[in-house]
């Protein structure tokens, strides 16, 4: 199977969660701007939406959408899922709030004009706060990481390089999670993949 990806963007969340999940996988960067796949070939031939992420299985069929392939990914590994009553419904209560509320505030942040940017930029740090009164005991979901970690994580790995002012729990959390060896391992590769 192959990830479609750009390095840096969200599409990282679900290459350290294939990684920590022990998938074999290829990758296959593609230009964001130009939408040209480092192979060769146009991305919007193979993703009709032109954005990334997305995984192509070995049987063609593609996947789209970070709370699809990270819910895929739970499924493949369930030490990357929560436990507990509703425990996928929780996951998935997790990711669609980390797409909408979240993700999805970033680009229309980075084309707004100053009053509007101040708002988005508000509106994603309460959010942000509401999440990083969840990491007493490490992560999302209590003591061990999951899916929905690596996705925060992208997240506010981004905002942090956009200089918002991170509550200090969310900034500790973004330190610890870069430094695990997977995440390193997935940096590493998608640098790799740029300079290619
Ligand atoms: N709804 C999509 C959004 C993905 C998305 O926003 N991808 C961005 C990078 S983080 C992208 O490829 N943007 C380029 C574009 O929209 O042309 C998802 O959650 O997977």
């Amino acid at each position: 199977m192959k990830l479609f990806f750009s390095p840096g963007f969200s599409s990282l969340a679900d290459h350290i969660a294939m990684l920590e999940a022990g998938l074999q996988f290829e990758l296959e960067v593609v230009d964001f701007e130009t939408k040209r796949m480092a192979g060769g070939g146009n991305y919007v031939e193979v993703n009709p939406k032109g954005y990334i992420p997305a995984l192509r299985f070995d049987d063609g069929q593609l996947l789209t959408e970070n709370v699809a392939i990270l819910a895929w990914v739970a499924d493949q590994a369930p030490q990357l899922a929560p436990a507990g009553p509703l425990a996928r419904y929780r996951l998935l209560e997790m990711l669609s709030f980390i797409a909408c509320e979240i993700h999805k505030r970033f680009p229309i942040y980075l084309s707004a004009s100053d009053p509007s940017k101040t708002a988005l930029r508000e509106d994603i740090l309460r959010w942000f706060g509401l999440l990083a009164g969840r990491l007493k005991n490490g992560y999302l979901f209590g003591e061990t990481f999951t899916v929905a970690d690596a996705y925060l994580f992208v997240m506010a790995r981004g905002a942090a390089a956009l200089e918002f002012p991170l509550p200090p729990q969310l900034s500790d959390y973004v330190a610890r999670i870069e430094a695990r060896p997977i995440t390193q391992e997935a940096l590493r590769r998608e640098a790799q993949h740029t300079q290619a």
